[in-house]
């Protein structure tokens, strides 16, 4: 709450413990303002799982039938020989090959899903990978708001200006973090959730989250995909 993100994030109400004893964190609801709202959430970054999740896998793979059925679903052709015999794979297999077929690796971020004003929503994003697959699924999501394009530009460059001089951005490796989009029929707004799995890198290792990451320098490619969305919705106004 005092870093210059704080403009950009849910305020933090405090903690609260439920009656089984649980602790939460308080969070502000950012659609309590909107009317009907619109919503997409895309995951940052050009890698989806921990440094520590890969150092696990490779001293002791634990083999995921779950995340077998979920490749062989999308495509059947995927898996080796080996993994089709075992009807399983390892977490991060799953992960590289999820980074692969979206936008991930290539744009540094992906689309997880998108709600319309109408109640509508879809999750049937994971081979959306191209600039022009994703340009065409915001144009769906936009459409019929006129305004809203230029007001999610306006606020990609706020973030930008703002993660270029946080502190806490520049000492921290955000995985699986999300921009939420928000808009309605009067305005649109753009914030940074889901710090699950955001961690502070080793210290003194000052993060460009733009390098491209080998195991160990902790990069995470935020930027990328920040850079990325900016040209896609500048193109887009251009139409
Ligand atoms: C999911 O894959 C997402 O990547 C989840 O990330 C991830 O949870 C899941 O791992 C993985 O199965 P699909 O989106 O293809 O279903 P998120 O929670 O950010 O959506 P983690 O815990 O890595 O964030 P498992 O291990 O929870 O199944
Ligand atoms: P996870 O991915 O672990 O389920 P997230 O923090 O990404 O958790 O939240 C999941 C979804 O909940 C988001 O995509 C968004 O739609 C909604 N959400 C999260 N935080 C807020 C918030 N502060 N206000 C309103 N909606 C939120
Ligand atoms: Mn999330």
């Amino acid at each position: 709450m005092g870093d210059a993100l704080r403009p950009f994030v849910p305020d933090f109400k405090g903690r609260v413990e439920s009656d089984d004893g649980e602790i939460y964190l308080e969070l502000q609801d950012l659609l309590a303002d909107f009317e009907g709202p619109c919503v997409m959430d895309i995951k940052m970054g050009v890698r989806t799982y921990l440094e520590e999740e890969l150092a696990k896998a490779r001293e002791k793979s634990k083999l995921r039938k779950d995340m077998y059925e979920k490749m062989v679903h999308i495509d059947h052709e995927e898996p080796t020989e080996e993994e089709h015999r075992m009807k399983a794979i390892t977490k991060p297999r799953y992960m590289v090959w999820r980074e692969t077929i979206s936008s991930t690796a290539s744009l540094g971020f992906r689309i997880e899903g998108i709600k319309h004003g109408d109640g509508t929503s879809t999750k049937d994003f994971k081979t959306t990978k191209t600039k022009e697959q994703v340009a065409k699924a915001v144009r769906i999501f936009t459409n019929g708001y006129p305004g809203v394009l230029k007001m999610y530009l306006k606020r990609l460059e706020a973030i930008l200006l703002a993660l270029e001089s946080s502190v806490f951005f520049a000492s921290n490796e955000l995985i699986g973090s999300s921009l939420l989009f928000v808009h309605d029929n009067h305005t649109a707004s753009i914030w940074l959730i889901d710090f699950a799995k955001t961690h502070p890198a080793p210290v003194e290792m000052k993060l460009t989250h733009r390098d491209p990451w080998q195991v160990g320098n902790h990069e995470d490619g935020y930027l990328i995909g920040i850079n990325s969305l900016i040209e896609i919705f500048m193109d887009l106004l251009k139409e």
